[in-house]
Parts: C-alpha cells; sequence; structure tokens
C-alpha cells in the first residue's frame, strides 16, 4: 500500500481484525481511528480523490457491512478505495460453527463486496496471496473504483515461502481503432462552427487537467463541466463557459451547450443530476463521448481506446477550427459582496460571502441538500478543489469527507457546507478532527430540517422536521475547536474571518437560515425533480 502512495488508513478495530491493526501500528502508515465505520468509509473516499487511493479497514460484518454505503458511493463516483476487512480465521471455520458477527455463511460479506468493487479476493492461500494484493491494487487504481481485501484472522502472520515479484497486469490497448477514432473527432472538430468541451470527473481522477486546458487552448475550444466534475477547470479561466446541468443550471450555458453542433464530453458520466434529471437535450449524432469506459463518436463505438491516448492523440493533430469569442452573457461579471450587516441570513448571500473567502489552498467540501446546490454557484479558483458526493448523493459525507482531506493535505484550508439533516447524521465525526489536532470550518446551514424535501414534495409535511440542536456548543461537548451561532450578514462575516484566521483547532459556524429559504439552483432542480416524485 505504501508502494501505492497510502500515508494513511481510516478505521474501527475489531478482533477479527486487531493483529493486522497492531502490524499497522507499527508500520509507517498513520492509522486513523475513527468513530463509526461508514465515516471511515466516507474519510478514506475524500482521501482517495485527494491523494489517488484511499483505505479503510475494518472489523468483519459489523464493521464491514457498516462501510457498505460509503464504498457503494466511492463505486458509483469513481473514488479507488480499498477495503481491508478481517474475518475469522481459516481453522475456526470448520464445522460451521455460529461465530459472532457472521451473517448467513463465512463468505456473506465477501459477495456483498463483490457487488459493491471492481476486483475483489481472500487471502486464503499464501502462494498466490501477494499475486492477489496486486490484482487488487492494481485493478482499484486502474479503473478508480473500490476493491477488497479480506484477511482471516488466523492469515495476518504467515509469511509464504515464495519469493514475490510484482508484475504489472498487461492492457491490451489497440492503435488501430485510437487512430480511426481520432480521425473521425478530427473532422467533425474541423467542420464545427460552435465546438464545447464538457470535462467530467474523470478527469480528475485521471490527472488529465493539463492535457484537456491544452488541448482547449490550442484551438480556444470553451469548456463547461458538470456538477461531479466541477473544479476539475479552474472556473476563473478564460475559456470556462459554467457548469452545464440541463434544466437546472443557467439558461445561458444549457442554451450555448445545446445548439453546439460539436460536444466533446470528456470523462463525463451523463447522469440525471449532472445533467439536470434528464433534461439535457444532447443530440448524440453531434456528440464525441469519451470515458475511461466508452468511446463513442456519433453512433460508431471504438473499442480499447484509453482516454489518455485519445486525448494525447488529438492534441497532437494541426485541425483548423473555427475560433469564437464566447459570448458575454455566459459569464456575467460577479458584483461585488457588499455587507448588510443588520440583514438576516440567507443562503446566496453566505455563498457570496464565501466566495470572497476562498483562495487556490481552499477544498470546499458540500454535503447533499442546498448545500450542494448553492455551493455549486461559487467561482472555484486555480487550485480550489470541489469536493462532493454529487451524483450518489448520501448525505452526511462531508465532515467524514475532510477528516480524510485534512489528512492528505494537512496545509489545505477545508471548508464544509452541510446541512442540519446532513450534519445530525455524521457530525459527531469532528471528535476525530479535534483528536488529531485538524482544523476545518464547518458551516452548519440550519432551516430546521430536510429543506430540499420541502420543495420537492409540496405541503406541510411534519417529515422533514428534524430535532433542533445547539450545534455551535459541540466544540465544547468534544472538548476543542470554536463555536459560533449566527443570524444576520454582520455575524456570518465575523465568524468566518475569525475562523479563516483560526488553525489552532476546528470551527463550527451554526447559521441560521429561514425555513423556506433556497438558492436558485435549488429552485431550478426542485422544479424539475418534483414533477417526478
Ligand atoms: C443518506 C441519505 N438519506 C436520505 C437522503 C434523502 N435526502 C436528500 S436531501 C435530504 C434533506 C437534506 O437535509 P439537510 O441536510 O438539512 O439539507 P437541506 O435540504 O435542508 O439543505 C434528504 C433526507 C439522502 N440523500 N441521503
Ligand atoms: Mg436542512
Amino acid at each position: 500500500m505504501q508502494d501505492y502512495g497510502l500515508k494513511h488508513v481510516f478505521g474501527i478495530p475489531g478482533d477479527y481484525i486487531l493483529t493486522f491493526y497492531g502490524q499497522l501500528e507499527k508500520s509507517p502508515i498513520d492509522v486513523v481511528g475513527c468513530t463509526r465505520e461508514d465515516c471511515a468509509g466516507f474519510a478514506a473516499d475524500a482521501y482517495a480523490r485527494v491523494n489517488g487511493l484511499g483505505a479503510v479497514c475494518v472489523t468483519y460484518c459489523v464493521g464491514g457491512l457498516s462501510v457498505c454505503n460509503s464504498i457503494a458511493g466511492a463505486y458509483a463516483e469513481k473514488s479507488p478505495v480499498v477495503v481491508i476487512s478481517g474475518a475469522p480465521g481459516l481453522a475456526e471455520r470448520v464445522n460451521n460453527p455460529l461465530l459472532h458477527h457472521k451473517v448467513r455463511d463465512f463468505r456473506t460479506q465477501l459477495e456483498v463486496f463483490e457487488k459493491l468493487c471492481v476486483a475483489t479476493t481472500e487471502l486464503i492461500d499464501p502462494a498466490i496471496a501477494f499475486r492477489e494484493i496486486d490484482r487488487v491494487l492494481d485493478t482499484v487504481v486502474r479503473y478508480k473504483r473500490p476493491g477488497y481485501i479480506e484477511i482471516p484472522r488466523d492469515q495476518v502472520e504467515i509469511v509464504p515461502q515464495i519469493v514475490h515479484t510484482y508484475h504489472q497486469a498487461g492492457h491490451e490497448d489497440d492503435a488501430q481503432a485510437a487512430e480511426e477514432a481520432v480521425e473521425e473527432a478530427a473532422q467533425l472538430l474541423s467542420k464545427a462552427k460552435q465546438p464545447v468541451i464538457i470535462a467530467g470527473v474523470e478527469i480528475h481522477r485521471f490527472g488529465l487537467q493539463d492535457k484537456v486546458l491544452a488541448l482547449a487552448e490550442k484551438y480556444k475550444i470553451p469548456i463547461a463541466t458538470t456538477i461531479l466534475g466541477k473544479s476539475v477547470i479552474p472556473e476563473r479561466h478564460p475559456l470556462f463557459i459554467g457548469l452545464y446541468e440541463g434544466a437546472m443550471g443557467r439558461a445561458e450555458v444549457t442554451q450555448y451547450v445545446e445548439e453546439s453542433d460539436c460536444v466533446l464530453l470528456l470523462g463525463t458520466f451523463m447522469t440525471d443530476l449532472n445533467l439536470g434529471i434528464f433534461t439535457a437535450k444532447l443530440d448524440p449524432a453531434r456528440c464525441i463521448y469519451v470515458t475511461s469506459e466508452q468511446l463513442r463518436i456519433r453512433h460508431h463505438h471504438y473499442h480499447q481506446v484509453p482516454l489518455e491516448a485519445f486525448l494525447e492523440k488529438l492534441l497532437a493533430r494541426e485541425l483548423s477550427i473555427v475560433e469564437r469569442p464566447i459570448p458575454a452573457d455566459l459569464r456575467p461579471p460577479r458584483p461585488k459582496f457588499e455587507l448588510k450587516p443588520d440583514a438576516p441570513l440567507v443562503v446566496r448571500r453566505i455563498m457570496d460571502r464565501l466566495q470572497e473567502q476562498i483562495d487556490d489552498n481552499t477544498i470546499v467540501i458540500a454535503d447533499i441538500g442546498d448545500a450542494l446546490f448553492s455551493s455549486s454557484e461559487l467561482v472555484t479558483r486555480n487550485r480550489t478543489e470541489f469536493i462532493s458526493p454529487a451524483y450518489y448523493t448520501s448525505m452526511g459525507f462531508s465532515v467524514p469527507a475532510a477528516i480524510g482531506a485534512l489528512s492528505a493535505r494537512p496545509e489545505a484550508r477545508v471548508l464544509v457546507i452541510v446541512g442540519d439533516g446532513a450534519f445530525q447524521m455524521t457530525g459527531l465525526e469532528l471528535s476525530t478532527a479535534v483528536r488529531r489536532g485538524l482544523a476545518p470550518i464547518v458551516i452548519v446551514l440550519d432551516n430546521g430540517g430536510y429543506g430540499t424535501e420541502r420543495f420537492l414534495h409540496s405541503g406541510e409535511w411534519k417529515y422533514n422536521d428534524i430535532h433542533h440542536w445547539k450545534y455551535h456548543k459541540l466544540p465544547e461537548l468534544l472538548g476543542g475547536g470554536t463555536g459560533y451561532e449566527v443570524r444576520t450578514e454582520a455575524e456570518f462575516d465575523r465568524a468566518i474571518t475569525a475562523a479563516w484566521n483560526d488553525r489552532k483547532g476546528m470551527s463550527l459556524i451554526q447559521a441560521h437560515i429561514p425555513l423556506k429559504d433556497a438558492s436558485d439552483a435549488l429552485k431550478r432542480l426542485t422544479a424539475r425533480l418534483s414533477e417526478r416524485v
């Protein structure tokens, strides 16, 4: 794992994995103990997004099955996380005894993870154990999806008799297919009057940001991103035109993209949220669709052409593409933020104020709810990272993810934006931030419940109300950090300024906002989605 650049493992020990935890603790790898396994999974996911590989280490079933939802999210959003789980020893399994934590049979947990991972293994044969570990780690890194390694507790200290040498698995790429694909793409692009690039999350996962930018700059092609791919391109870049989210996004961007006669989709998943609940109108006959999994140009499919090879070959071409000025209304100037000190806080003004604050060193982590929708309108800077489970949309991701991101990049300023409902799910993971001296800034958008759902399903429903917490008192309970409770713009301004200057411990800002407050993006989304629920 160290060879793959891993320095931290997240998790909770238990008797089926204790020996291995002992080995981990003696190794240079830092074990980050969390309060819940699902949180450890979210932390490992964010760590993987920042670092390139993450790992979570858990005990059998009670731990492993707890981490399933987090790993499902990592699968859906392409985050390379390895799950390492303990299991009953092989010698203990004779006659199928009822050992604690067992569900149906000894392989139940492994079978569950076979559905959630790109590669799984149980280390039951010392002769092939190292090869199996290599296979799982290589597959995780190649496909940017989770993998699973199960270790029976009596196998942990067995030393295989054979010498292990690493062999990287060869992959067959088809150079001929790549040539033809690039040729077809080049022809389409050369004929296009208004080409546009949509850069998706895979551009980040595969580290292809520079290549995409080089391609766009070479031919002056405007670039949009999806919500899941937000921040793959610096949003102040002159060619950046905004988020393309079908009907959920700004109308000018939607129109520009949908009027294009050649849309180059790079590493984008065509998900409903990415595309504004299927309202996106992209005609396949005008699309070049390239991901790590498929390459489709108009209605032609090309196989075994890696995303990176396609980009490199296209970049090496000398195309004559008509250059067109980007319409000014795609990039409306943002008015300078002027504080209205006594005005009650609303989400849009919180974002306007945060826009002043974020810098190149900021990692913004947005939870599900208006935290995500409102912050999708933040303009990220050169190296600002934006992390959110924007496709799988599991609430409770953001606070544990901050632990993961800060473990990978301790010097970064991590800003968490989270709804009160999502915070009540996993906010207590801030305990780990206090324990480890990490200093995230957490803004709890307190609107008294499940605000998104109030817009999705009209009517006055009690199921959207939640118990009211004094979130700002949490630092007292946890023995570290500073809490703020704010209701006006001036109070928020003071709190965020103080929090930004405080690197000693975590800051928790409880921002009271009106029950029916919502960002424009949330209103646009729910207007569409409510037709379906
Ligand atoms: C784990 C999980 N459970 C339930 C949901 C369904 N859901 C989507 S948004 C939402 C409400 C979120 O409430 P809050 O965190 O307070 O944010 P707000 O909508 O108020 O901005 C719920 C329950 C979900 N996405 N994830
Ligand atoms: Mg809420």
